[in-house]
């Protein structure tokens, strides 16, 4: 018998979210439903424990644009911008010290969506947490700043629900509309790794566990 972490209105809403279900959205990219709602709650336990010593904040563009998201980082890696481009360094910026360690808690889930998705023995060096407030948008770009592109990007949507934009190899191709919930997970890799992709501005909502936000962890093999 396998052990049920859910009460029975959880078990209700996991059916309304098609919770479970495994969908490929493309070559190379798969759609976990609910592949992280049992581990949700530590997933945010974790994300407040390393905002405590790397606090959100609002990255600038080369351009000089504020992002509209707001960012921080885990593990040995994390992903930074600012006036002299996008990179990925060792050190927070903010404090000089390096990003807290990856809790095992995010590397064992990213390496378990994953294995799930056809991509054995992922091993994230970097997690990029992205936080959204209703009205923030992320616009169309690729994921180029990583070192080799062979390994996938798992990515972990928690609180507030977001439509995703799945683009082309094209900016001008026009992007699919993925609307995305508490606790899916996407994987993407091989062909897809270097699609085009974005986040519309999110609406009000609020959500038991975040409030009126919504988190966004990406595990990569940035180093
Ligand atoms: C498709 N974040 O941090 S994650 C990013 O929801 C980023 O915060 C979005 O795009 C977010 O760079 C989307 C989904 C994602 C991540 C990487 C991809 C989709 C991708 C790489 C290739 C294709
Ligand atoms: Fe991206």
């Amino acid at each position: 018998m396998t052990l049920n972490l859910f009460s029975d209105d959880e078990e209700a809403l996991l059916l309304a979210q098609q919770a479970g279900t495994r969908e490929a959205l493309a070559p190379g990219a798969a759609l976990l439903r609910g592949f992280a709602l049992g581990v949700a709650p530590s997933l945010l336990q974790a994300v407040g424990a390393i905002t405590a010593h790397a606090p959100f904040r609002h990255l600038e563009t080369p351009g000089g644009q504020r992002m509209s998201v707001a960012m921080t980082n885990s593990g040995p890696l994390g992903w930074i911008s600012d006036r002299s481009g996008y990179r990925y360094g060792r050190a927070d910026p903010l404090t000089g010290r390096a990003w807290p360690p990856l809790p095992t808690v995010f590397a064992t889930l990213a390496r378990e969506a994953a294995d799930t998705a056809g991509f054995g023995g992922f091993e994230p060096d970097a997690c990029l947490i992205n936080r959204y407030a209703p009205g923030t948008r992320l616009s169309l770009h690729q994921d180029k700043d990583e070192k080799s592109h062979e390994h996938p990007i798992v990515s972990v949507s928690l609180g507030i629900p977001a439509v995703f934009l799945f683009g082309g190899d094209s900016r001008a191709d026009k992007p699919q509309r993925i609307p995305l919930v508490h606790g899916d997970v996407v994987v993407w890799g091989g062909p897809a790794r270097l699609r085009y992709h974005g986040v519309m501005p999110l609406a009000e909502a609020v959500h038991p566990l975040t409030g009126a936000f919504r988190i966004n962890l990406t595990f990569r093999r940035a180093g």
